[in-house]
C-alpha cells in the first residue's frame, strides 16, 4: 500500500507501456501521449497516482514510481481484456458514440466485464485517494467509476472527461444499459466533454430519462448535490511541437521526404488511427476520383497516409485495414508510375520528430473523420507550420472545427464536396493560406493543454454549492 495522495488520475491506460526483454525481464517505458504531457505538471504539484490498465493481459499489480508518478496498475485477465475492452469500449460504447458509423453490439457478458473492471478502477483509486482528495476520471471506458467511487468515498472531489463524443438522446437510447451509464457520470462534481453540444446531449438525457431537475449545465439531484456538465475542448502542447517541427534536423527530414516522393509540386497528407470513424477510405476514393478525371495527375500531387496500427484484434478493424489496403493498391495501379506512386500508404507507428517532418512537408493536410471527439493531428499540422503556409482540409465532424474556422471545411459523406475542396486547398493564393493559418496557429497557442487541463481543474475544485433539497423542483 502507498501513502494516501492528493490527486488520483483514473485512465484506462498507465502513461508507461511495459516490455519484456527475451530473457523474461520486465520493464516500463514511457509512453508520451498527450493526456501525461496534460496532466504531469498538475500531478507533480499535487502528489499524484495514476490508476490504469498495462495494456496487456494478466500484468503484474505492484505499484510504483516513474517520474515523481506513483504508478498503479490495475491488472485484467485474457477474459477481460475481451469483454471489457475490445468488446464493451470498443465494439458497443466506440461505434454508438461515434454516429454508429459502424454496427454497435450490445451483449450482456461484455456489460458485466465492463461493470466488473469499472468496479475494479473505483476500488482502487479509492484506496489510493487521501481524505478529501481530487479523482480526475477519463473516458469511455469508466463511466461507471464516478458513481463507484462516490458510493466508497463520498469526502472526494470527483470530476470526469469524455475524450470521445457524446452522442445526440436518439443513438444514446439505444443502449439497454443507458440509465446505469447516466447515473455512473452523475457520481461526478463536473462532467467534461469535447464540445457544447456533447454537454447538452447529456443534461437533456438527465433530463428526460432520470427525471432530473436541470438549468443550463447544472444537474440538481434529489439528495441536494449539484453536478455541471461543460465543454473543455482539449489541445496539444504547442510550444513544443512548433519548437521541434523549427529545428535544423526535422527541417532537414522535411525536405528530404519530398525528394523521396521525387518532390511533387503538392504534398497531401493523412494521419490517423487506423480507425472507421476517421473516414480515411472515402477520402483516398475522392483523391482517386481526382486523378481519373484527370484534375489531378502523379506529376501534380502525391498523397501520403499513415494509418497507425490500432485495435487490431477487433474483426471490424482487420475488415477495414483491408478495404483501404485493396483501394490503395487499385488506385496505386491505375494511375501511379515507376517511381511515382499515386499515394504512399504507411501502415506504422512514428516518433514525435518524424511526425513533426511529415506535418512540415505536406502542402495540404486532410482530416476528414466521419466523427471525432476533438482530433489532435489537426493542431499538431497547425503547430508546425511556423512559416504560415500549408493547408488544414477539415471535416466539420471534428471538434476541432469549433476552433479551426479558418480551415478549409468539409462534409466527410459528399465525396464531391470533398474533391472541389482539396482542389481549392491545393489551388489557394499563399496570402489567404498565411491569413488562415496566422489565426489557427494563435488559437492553439493560447488554448494549449496545459490551458485545457489547468481549466478543468480550476472549474472542479471551485467552491461547490448544494442546492435546497427540501426544494429540488422549485425554482432551480
Ligand atoms: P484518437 O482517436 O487517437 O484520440 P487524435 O486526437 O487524432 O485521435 O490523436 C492521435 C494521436 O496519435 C496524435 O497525437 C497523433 O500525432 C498520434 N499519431 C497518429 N498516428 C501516429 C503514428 N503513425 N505514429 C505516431 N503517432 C501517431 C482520442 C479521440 C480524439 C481526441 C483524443 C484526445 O478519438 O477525438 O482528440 O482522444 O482527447
Amino acid at each position: 500500500m502507498t501513502d494516501p495522495v492528493d490527486l488520483v488520475v483514473v485512465a484506462n491506460r498507465l502513461p508507461v507501456d511495459r516490455v519484456v526483454a527475451e530473457d523474461g525481464s520486465v520493464s516500463w517505458r514511457h509512453s508520451p501521449g498527450g493526456l501525461v504531457t496534460a496532466v504531469e505538471p498538475i500531478m507533480q504539484r499535487h502528489d499524484g497516482a495514476w490508476v490504469g490498465w498495462d495494456g496487456g493481459p494478466d500484468g503484474p499489480d505492484e505499484v510504483f514510481e516513474q517520474d515523481d508518478i506513483t504508478l498503479v496498475p490495475v491488472p485484467l485477465s485474457a477474459e477481460e481484456v475481451e469483454g471489457f475492452y475490445e468488446g464493451f469500449s470498443n465494439g458497443t460504447l466506440w461505434p454508438l458514440y461515434h454516429d454508429a458509423v459502424a454496427k454497435p453490439t450490445f451483449r450482456r457478458d461484455w456489460w458485466e466485464a465492463y461493470r466488473a473492471v469499472n468496479q475494479r478502477f473505483a476500488d482502487r483509486a479509492a484506496e489510493l485517494a487521501a481524505k478529501g482528495a481530487t479523482v480526475w476520471v477519463h473516458d469511455y471506458q469508466l463511466q461507471l467509476v464516478p458513481a463507484m467511487l462516490r458510493e466508497k468515498r463520498p469526502d472526494l472531489r470527483i470530476g470526469y472527461f469524455l475524450h470521445i463524443p457524446f452522442p445526440p438522446g436518439e443513438l444514446f437510447a439505444q443502449l439497454p444499459w443507458r440509465r446505469e451509464l447516466l447515473e455512473g457520470l452523475l457520481g461526478a462534481d463536473l462532467v467534461g466533454f469535447q464540445r457544447v453540444g456533447g454537454a447538452q446531449n447529456f443534461v437533456r438525457l438527465v433530463r428526460q430519462r432520470l427525471r432530473h431537475k436541470t438549468h443550463k449545465d447544472r444537474v440538481y439531484l434529489p439528495d441536494g448535490r449539484i453536478v455541471e456538465a461543460a465543454a473543455f475542448p482539449i489541445s496539444i502542447d504547442f510550444e513544443a511541437l512548433a519548437a521541434m517541427a523549427a529545428t535544423e534536423e526535422v527541417q532537414a527530414r522535411a525536405r528530404d521526404i519530398r525528394e523521396q516522393l521525387g518532390n511533387p509540386a503538392k504534398l497531401l497528407l493523412g494521419v490517423d488511427r487506423l480507425d472507421y470513424t476517421k473516414g480515411i477510405y472515402d477520402r483516398l476514393e475522392a483523391f482517386g476520383e481526382l486523378l481519373a478525371e484527370g484534375a489531378l495527375s502523379v506529376e501534380d500531387a502525391v498523397f501520403v497516409q499513415v494509418a497507425t496500427p490500432s485495435r487490431e484484434r477487433v474483426d471490424e478493424y482487420r475488415r477495414l485495414r483491408d478495404e483501404i489496403e485493396r483501394l490503395v493498391g487499385r488506385i496505386n495501379g491505375d494511375y501511379g508510375r515507376i517511381g511515382r506512386p499515386a499515394i504512399s500508404y504507411l501502415h506504422a507507428s512514428y516518433p514525435r520528430n518524424e511526425m513533426a517532418a511529415m506535418f512540415k512537408a505536406a502542402d495540404v493536410m486532410v482530416v476528414t473523420p466521419l466523427r471525432d471527439g476533438m482530433n489532435l493531428v489537426a493542431k499538431e499540422y497547425v503547430a508546425c507550420r511556423d512559416d504560415e503556409d500549408g493547408a488544414l482540409v477539415l471535416s466539420e465532424f471534428a471538434g476541432a472545427a469549433d476552433e479551426l474556422k479558418q480551415a478549409f471545411m468539409v462534409n466527410p459523406y459528399d465525396i464531391d464536396g470533398m474533391k472541389s475542396t482539396i482542389l481549392q486547398a491545393m489551388r489557394a493564393r499563399p496570402r489567404d493560406l498565411a491569413r488562415r493559418m496566422r489565426t489557427m496557429r494563435r488559437t492553439v497557442a493560447e488554448h494549449d493543454v496545459a490551458d485545457w487541463a489547468a481549466g478543468f481543474m480550476r472549474r472542479l475544485e471551485e467552491p461547490r454549492e448544494h442546492h435546497k433539497q427540501l426544494r429540488p423542483f422549485d425554482d432551480a
